[in-house]
């Protein structure tokens, strides 16, 4: 049985279709017991949630509460008017790039890649990066058309500036996945603000991406383009060849 889906009226469901239910959970640093349960209802009321039901409060430390609740949202989203707002995905695909790279470049293009500063987590990086790339994509080392040096995790700035500059690169690629206090936009807007002092900032192609990256939060830090969640390794060659070109036929 197919079934109809209004996509201008797009709902959470969980039993059934349009039900608008969600779960969440959530902490809150109160001891469990009923003022803690009290607590976790208005807070779901206050999101302008209905039908809450907590299915699962849980003592995680001393004066901490964890809860698992069901509730029912009263909105829906029209999913026609955002696809309509969604830029379409014009991503060249491995052979394309290597075809047009041999048209028209005239030497392999240079790539620095690193996690910032504390961030340990390499995984997204290497997968953008690495010869055997990621989901059936080979990374940027498999294309001719790069020189790269994948710096890997914890890389202090200076150290990468210092990279930046001894390779004369024509792109860095920053990954960063921890966003605890907004601990990404301090290290994002220092990194931009470092390469504008050392008058590298116009000379560089700057691509930052990790989980919680968004194309427009990353034109809002200041870079040229963001990748996010699931970024296959041609959407970033592709963008860098593309933009490498575009820069230099103007
Ligand atoms: C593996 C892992 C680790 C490993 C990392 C090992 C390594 N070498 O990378 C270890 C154990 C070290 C680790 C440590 C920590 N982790 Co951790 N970790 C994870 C985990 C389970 C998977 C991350 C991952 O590898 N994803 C797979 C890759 C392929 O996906 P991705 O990173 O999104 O990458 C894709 C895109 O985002 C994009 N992309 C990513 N980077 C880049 C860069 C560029 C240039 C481009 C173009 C694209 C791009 O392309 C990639 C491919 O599509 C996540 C939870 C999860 N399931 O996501 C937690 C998670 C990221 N970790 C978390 C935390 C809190 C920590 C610790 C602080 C825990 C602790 N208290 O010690 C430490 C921090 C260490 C540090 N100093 O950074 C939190 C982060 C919360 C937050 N938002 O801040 C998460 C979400 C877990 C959680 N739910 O709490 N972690």
């Amino acid at each position: 049985m197919r079934l109809e889906i209004d996509s201008q009226q797009v709902r959470p469901y969980y039993d059934s279709l349009g039900d608008g239910m969600v779960q969440l959970s959530f902490t809150l640093p109160l001891e469990n017991g009923p003022v803690a349960h009290r607590a976790a209802m208005e807070t779901l009321r206050k999101m302008n949630l209905t039908e809450i039901s907590i299915v699962e409060s849980r003592s995680i430390a001393p004066g901490f509460t964890f809860f698992l609740a069901y509730a029912k949202t009263t909105f829906s989203v029209d999913a026609e008017q955002l696809a309509s707002e969604v830029e379409l995905d014009a991503t060249l695909d491995y052979y394309e790039i290597l075809k047009l790279a041999r048209a028209k470049l005239d030497r392999p293009l240079v790539v620095v890649g690193a996690t910032l500063e504390s961030d340990a987590h390499t995984v997204g990086l290497d997968a953008i990066f690495n010869m055997k790339g990621f989901a059936g994509h080979y990374g940027l080392e498999h294309y001719f058309c790069f020189e790269t040096h994948n710096l890997g995790a914890q890389v202090p700035f200076h150290r990468l500036i210092r990279r930046i500059k001894k390779v004369n690169a024509d792109a860095v690629l920053i990954s960063q996945t921890i966003t605890q206090k907004g601990l990404h936009l301090r290290n994002l807007t220092k990194f931009v603000d470092l390469l504008d002092a050392e008058r590298l900032r116009n000379k560089l192609i700057v691509i930052v991406g990790g989980p919680s990256i968004t194309p427009e939060l990353a034109k809002e830090l200041g870079f040229d383009a963001g990748f996010g969640r699931g970024t296959i390794p041609e959407a970033v060659a592709g963008y860098i060849v593309n933009e490498f070109l575009r820069r230099r036929d103007v």
